[in-house]
């Protein structure tokens, strides 16, 4: 890719001046840098907190909100709001998320994880992993981050990572997810559907799988929502590795084409970032960096990425889009 066309990838999508920022260390040279004063939320954020990771932030009413994975004390997963002015200095609610449900069937749940959050048309969706008689993907909304209502679990379990596009596609709702099985699924393939209403979801595609003796040899899931850019969806993901040590969960990124999502144009072959960090090493599950959100500023083409680490605390990472783009087409191996 040249000077010019590195110069030419734009970010589709809202204007976000005060996305949060900090400009990568001049002693690096990496095309995903970590916040210098990460981990931006501690694990006892709330007094009932065991850990705080794997969360959504998205732009709202000029300041920032959020859906948060909060274990609590009692190890229960649950989800729980927060705002913040700045993106980085979050206050998070101590009291889980009251859902509004029209089947009081869907209130059975066991536990609720890994949240996304997107402005979709006309409020802000939510997905996550939901436990209903194994793990399956929870859809909501919200218009103000006070009331929630419940959706709908998108498909029979077992599955995870479900995340919403940001628009529609060839007229529907679209989302990718991962289907699993009932515990530390030791493979994952991720696959994309498409819904007329959120209710009803149909039309499966699979989209990519693990690559073997790489970081993402075992199983992957997609991350943040994907972002919009004139070169394809960018996709920023998940990767895992078992390790004579476990797990090690990694981030990396893919190019999809806008029309046909499903089909992957580009993915680069090394990771983005890999647990390094004694938070991302440390903690209740070691060595995991694992992405759930991605602000984007289609003016300055900047990219802030909120990461759970170690299953224990929030870490914040930035990107500029034309260098990310240029990394995963001119490293790719499809
Ligand atoms: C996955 C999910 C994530 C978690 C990861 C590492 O299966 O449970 O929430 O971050 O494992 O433990």
């Amino acid at each position: 890719m040249s000077e010019m066309a590195r110069a030419s990838v734009k970010i589709i999508g809202d204007s976000l001046p005060n996305i949060p920022w900090q400009d990568r260390p001049i002693d690096s040279s990496d095309v995903v840098w970590r916040y210098g004063h990460n981990p931006i939320i501690p694990r006892n954020a709330t007094p009932t907190s065991n850990s705080i990771f794997n969360s959504a932030a998205v732009a709202f009413n000029g300041k920032f909100a959020g859906v948060f994975r909060v274990d609590d004390t009692c190890r229960l997963m649950n989800l729980h709001v927060g705002h913040s002015e700045d993106g980085i200095q979050w206050d998070i609610a101590p009291e889980p998320i009251e859902w509004k449900f029209d089947d009081p069937e869907l209130a059975r749940m066991v536990h609720r994880y890994d949240p996304r959050v997107v402005w979709l048309e006309d409020r802000y969706y939510v997905t996550w992993c939901n436990g209903y008689h194994g793990p399956t993907i929870g859809i909501g909304y919200t218009y103000n981050f006070e009331e929630f209502t419940f959706v709908e679990n998108a498909y029979l379990p077992y599955n995870r990572n479900g995340v919403l596009f940001p628009r529609k596609i060839n007229a529907n709702f679209a989302m990718f997810s991962r289907p699993s099985d009932t515990g530390h699924t030791p493979f994952g393939d991720i696959f994309y559907s498409e819904s007329p209403d959120m209710i009803y979801w149909g039309k499966h595609r699979f989209v990519m799988g693990p690559k073997s003796w790489r970081w993402e040899s075992t199983k992957i899931g997609a991350g943040p929502i994907p972002i919009e850019t004139n070169e394809g969806w960018l996709l920023i993901y998940h990767g895992v590795l078992t390790s004579c040590n476990g797990y090690v969960y990694s981030m990396g990124a893919a190019l999809l084409d806008l029309d046909q999502p499903w089909k992957v144009t580009h993915r680069a072959s090394p990771y983005l970032m890999s647990p390094q960090m004694t938070y991302e090493c440390v903690g209740d599950v070691p060595n995991v960096v694992f992405p759930c959100a991605a602000l984007h500023d289609p003016d300055t083409g900047r990219i802030a990425i909120y990461y759970g680490a170690a299953d224990t605390v929030t870490g914040l990472a930035f990107a500029h889009v034309d260098e990310l783009v240029h990394f995963v087409k001119t490293n790719s191996e499809v």
